[in-house]
């Protein structure tokens, strides 16, 4: 082809020249291939440097990492301002705060009704129940809402990502009752860390950022004629509470822990007092 400059470069990137394609991908290729191109002209990004980064790429891609470093950058969290915002603008305000999903949801755990064991009574950690109820924006209860509940072992490792945990163990389905109840319980989840020696944490190390998110536990709530929300709660004193490297932790979603206490009518899963 004729000798090219920059621009007439980046503007046969994406001019259509066989099939009229799809004008909202052209249209993001060209900002985002534009601002890259303007990236490594002004940072005057070497042929090592950005052969580097395409293979850190290759990497991250293959490592399955993607949703990682998605979360780390910030890119989940602004979907979710984005989506705190829409709600303001639509007068929809209150209930409890949306947080990100994460990586690390898997579909199609058990499913039971009202009440479930996470940890199938063998996963190390300290006992932990949470009952709720499922309301709409206006306070109604939500009848048979479908709640999916995930969090990490005591290892910090999510079953289908991490060795030795048996398939969908810590993940369930619960469907609440006729009122919106729900109730379970499992083994209190520490925190979560980016796995060492992988393509995030080469990155979080050249930018000086920790990998680490305080102890959560996840959540998707769903029912028919609603919006679907997902959240997380967070367990109060871990040192990342305010510094979360997903940036997923919200004032409103920190609960507050009785410890050492026995709930009653709690038998059908296996707790009756005293408590150990
Ligand atoms: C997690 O457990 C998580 O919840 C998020 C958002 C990112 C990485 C790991
Ligand atoms: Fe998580």
């Amino acid at each position: 082809m004729s000798e090219l400059n920059q621009k007439q470069l980046l503007e046969l990137v994406t001019s259509v020249n066989v099939a009229p394609g799809n004008a909202r991908v052209r249209a993001l290729v060209a900002r985002v291939v534009g601002d890259l191109f303007k990236t490594i002209d002004e940072l005057d990004v070497s042929a090592d440097e950005f052969w580097k980064a395409a293979d850190w790429l290759s990497r991250l891609g293959t490592s399955g990492q993607v949703g990682l470093i998605t979360a780390g950058l910030g890119f989940d969290r602004l979907l979710d301002i984005r989506a705190d915002e829409a709600d303001e603008r639509a007068g929809r305000s209150g209930g409890t705060p949306r947080a990100i999903e994460g990586p690390l949801y898997v579909a199609g755990a058990p499913l039971s009704k009202v009440e479930a064991r996470l940890d199938e009574g063998n996963s190390a950690g300290e006992v932990f129940v949470m009952e709720g109820q499922v309301r709409t924006l206006a306070g109604q209860p939500v009848a048979h809402a479908l709640i999916d509940v995930w969090h990490a072992n005591s290892q910090g490792g999510y079953s289908h990502f991490f060795p030795g945990l048996k398939p969908y163990e810590l993940r369930r389905r619960i469907e609440t009752d006729a009122k919106g109840h729900y109730r379970f319980r499992t083994a209190l989840p520490p925190g979560y860390s980016i796995p060492p020696n992988s393509p995030t944490s080469e990155l979080f190390e050249a930018l000086g950022r920790h990998g680490h998110r305080p102890a959560h536990v996840h959540f998707l709530v769903a029912a028919p004629g609603q919006r679907t929300l997902t959240t997380q709660v967070n367990i109060p004193g871990d040192t990342y509470i305010d510094d979360d490297f997903a940036f997923a932790t919200r004032d409103g979603l920190i609960v507050e822990l009785e410890r050492g206490v026995a709930p009653a009518g709690y038998e059908s899963l296996g707790i009756s007092a005293p408590f150990v």
